[in-house]
């Protein structure tokens, strides 16, 4: 009996495996994190570079420090044991010790500070930024607005995910390896494009999080937060809200479809075709939610010349 469940199992087990890695290779390519992933992820952007670079320097800093302490430690307890009849000293104060084991940390940490300082710097300054993205978290959505283009949709969760969710079933990963993380209209970007990003809410405060793209920030009622990316890859990178909002926290994810200059051009097109019918319907065809407001406080903030009134119909 035993043998026999033995070997079922070991397929069974490789299939399991052989799916894993299916997925892993899926979600590799989008920059999604994958199983047993050990260290932050690359990212896509110059941004999510800088950060994975800060990290990198802190990481061997901290390696470093943690290899002489350790081997200090290892060497003091093995060449002053007990059993070869090590004494210990019996000073309490040294001043040179004090001096150096204060100065020394000072020094590294001014050398860590001053390369993220400027990385810092970088990533906040939104200038010269080639187009605009107004970002409204909403309990429990988010609307893109691209500002200037009479462009402006709710992205929500994909029906997929919310009828599994709903079902009380199990999502399989094989099946669906985007489960909770696919949405019905997604945030479509151009690739080598600075742009920037003006983030607000309209309820509770909420937090747009791309980890491929480097930062998050949060989405505060009667705040404007600023942020701005620049992909340097085509492709689909999914984020979530990454504060907790409300019961439906956990559904309402992001997903950035990147996309080349041209293909985006096209797509941008195509939207503003499908905004602006040619009779004299109104432009939104997005179902507005009752709570709808913020995005008038947005305006004055929104500094796009030639930006059509936000105020929703
Ligand atoms: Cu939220």
């Amino acid at each position: 009996m035993k043998p026999s469940s033995r070997w079922v199992a070991v397929p069974r087990w490789g299939s399991g495996a052989m799916a894993l890695l299916a997925t892993a290779a899926a979600q590799a390519q989008s920059a999604d994190p994958v199983r047993w992933q050990l260290n932050m992820g690359k990212g896509v952007t110059q941004t999510a570079r800088l950060a994975w670079e800060a990290h990198m320097v802190a990481l061997w800093v901290c390696v470093v420090i943690g290899f002489l302490v350790f081997a200090a430690m290892a060497y003091a307890i093995f060449a002053f044991r007990k059993s070869k009849g090590a004494v210990a000293a019996t000073f309490s104060h040294n001043t040179t010790a004090e001096i150096l084991w204060t100065v020394i940390p000072v020094i590294i940490l001014v050398v860590m500070a001053i390369p993220a300082t400027s990385k810092l710097i970088a990533m906040y300054d939104t200038r010269n930024a080639e187009m605009t993205v107004k970002v409204t978290g909403y309990q429990w959505m988010w609307e893109y607005d691209y500002l200037g283009q009479d462009v402006r949709f709710f992205s929500r969760l994909d029906r997929e995910s919310d009828r599994l969710r709903q079902s009380g079933q199990r999502p399989d990963p094989a099946t669906h390896p985007h489960y909770l993380l696919e949405v019905d209209n997604r945030l479509v970007l151009p690739v080598d494009t600075k742009v920037r990003f003006v983030i607000t809410s309209d309820d509770v405060i909420h937090s747009w999080w791309v980890p491929a793209l480097g930062w998050k920030q949060d989405a505060i009622p009667g705040i404007i937060n600023e942020g701005w990316t620049l992909i340097e890859k085509p492709g689909i990178y999914r984020g979530q809200c990454a504060e907790l909002c409300g019961k439906d926290h956990g559904f309402m994810p992001i997903v950035v479809e990147a996309l080349p200059k041209a293909e985006f051009a096209a797509w941008l097109a195509q939207r503003k075709a499908e905004a602006s019918p040619p009779a004299d319907a109104p432009a939104a065809a997005e179902p507005v939610p009752a709570e709808a407001g913020a995005p008038v406080e947005a305006q004055p903030v929104a500094q796009q010349p030639g930006q059509a009134a936000n105020a929703q119909v």
